[in-house]
């Protein structure tokens, strides 16, 4: 299973392809963009958010809604490229040049690699607006997932200073508050704090990050694998959440708590004749080894703060080489609760491949019947 996507911010539309996407899952269009509206919303978003309505347009690898085992290719088209054809475009180039480098953006590396002298030519395919397109595909794998029993799920953690992990999947009483919370959050005590936080970095003209958990239940045991660093699921997972924009460090489990003795960290091992192994306690995050131990999944994500601020940060201007301030553009104060959605494309999407390497990727039929005859054999 594998993807691109291409698109710049302002461009006409961003888009995605996917390959080895198993034929027979009946796809429900309604569930994508709800995924894609679940991305644009958050308390501290910017004002891009309001002028767009993300939907999916699938183009190929469906018939009447199923999937057909062919490449699947989706856009997302930009309502805002009304505004800029004139200036992003393949076929047009326009605007003053974006030369007073933000750091912490794209701008300035980007600038410097690929030989540019506006740093809008790097800007654009930076933004986190490409998200939007790997948020697609992941609602894909997601439903993937849900045929076979896997449901993912999220829920933010931090928003700057204050930190609340949690560590367990949410119930269906906490999945609906935080569906319904403007800051992906189950408490609503917190969620309060946590706008006053966004509040007072707006009202400084800064920007606030934060930390999110991905939750996967339901995984079958021994979804990736040792042999190989390449092939540990908790490296591919790792990889996949620090692909995501901003995000700048990921931890599997209770992964950071070095201060733990190793008899207080390591989850013991049980078996019973109706569950199976099993453990009391998921320090382990489910992955044992770069292998699913048949736990729940937890997964962390930590997101910077955003590079854009209306207070400009000290930077040197990229035609003059002079000291200036970096140039502010409409941006988030914060994103945090659109990268736990996102987080969770990128979860499901990583766990879609693990699950076809070990079981096959023809047919969602096929793969059912490879899942049962394997829960016996490992109960
Ligand atoms: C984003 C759209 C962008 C930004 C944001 C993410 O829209 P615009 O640049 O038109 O305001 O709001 O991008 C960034 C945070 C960034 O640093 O580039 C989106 O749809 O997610």
């Amino acid at each position: 299973l594998r993807y691109l996507t291409a698109g710049e911010s302002h461009g006409p539309a961003l888009c995605a392809i996917a390959e080895g996407f198993p034929a027979g899952l009946q796809v429900d269009f309604g569930a994508v963009n709800d995924e894609l509206a679940r991305r644009q919303r958050g308390y501290g978003r910017g004002g891009r958010q309001q002028i767009e309505r993300d939907e999916a347009q699938f183009l190929s690898g469906l018939r009447g809604g199923e999937t057909l085992g062919s490449p699947i290719a989706v856009v997302v088209w930009n309502k805002d490229h009304q505004s800029w054809k004139e200036l992003v475009s393949p076929y047009a180039r326009g605007g003053r040049k974006f030369t007073q480098v933000r750091p912490g953006h794209a701008d300035l590396p980007g600038a410097l690699k690929y030989g540019f002298d506006d740093a809008r030519d790097a800007l654009e395919r930076a933004s986190a607006r490409s998200t939007a397109a790997t948020v697609a595909l992941g609602a894909l794998a997601r439903q993937l997932l849900l045929r076979f029993g896997v449901r993912v799920s999220s829920r933010v953690t931090a928003i700057g200073e204050r930190e609340r992990k949690v560590g367990l999947p949410p119930d269906a009483a906490a999945r609906a508050a935080i569906l319904a919370s403007d800051l992906g959050v189950d408490d609503e005590a917190v969620a309060a704090e946590w706008r006053a936080l966004i509040d007072a970095e707006k009202a400084r003209g800064g920007s606030i990050g934060g930390a999110f958990e991905v939750y996967a239940e339901g995984l079958p045991t021994g979804l990736g694998s040792y042999v190989h660093p390449d092939r540990r699921l908790d490296a591919r997972l790792a990889g996949a959440l620090c692909g995501i924009p901003a995000i700048r460090a990921a931890e599997i489990g209770e992964g950071t708590r070095v201060e733990l003795r190793g008899d207080a960290f390591h989850d013991a091992i049980h078996h019973d004749a109706a569950r199976g192994f099993y453990r009391d306690t998921n320090r382990a995050g489910g992955l044992e080894a770069g292998v699913t131990n048949g736990a729940p999944l937890v997964v962390r994500g930590y997101m910077k703060p955003i590079p854009t601020m209306t207070k400009g940060l000290a930077t040197v201007d990229l035609a003059s080489r002079q000291a200036t301030t970096a140039k502010y553009e409409r941006s988030d104060v914060c994103a945090v609760p659109a990268a736990a959605v996102v987080g969770e494309a990128v979860v499901a999407w990583t766990l879609a491949d693990a699950l076809l390497e070990k079981f096959g990727g023809d047919r969602v039929g096929d793969i059912e019947q490879a899942i049962e005859a394997y829960a016996a054999r490992v109960r």
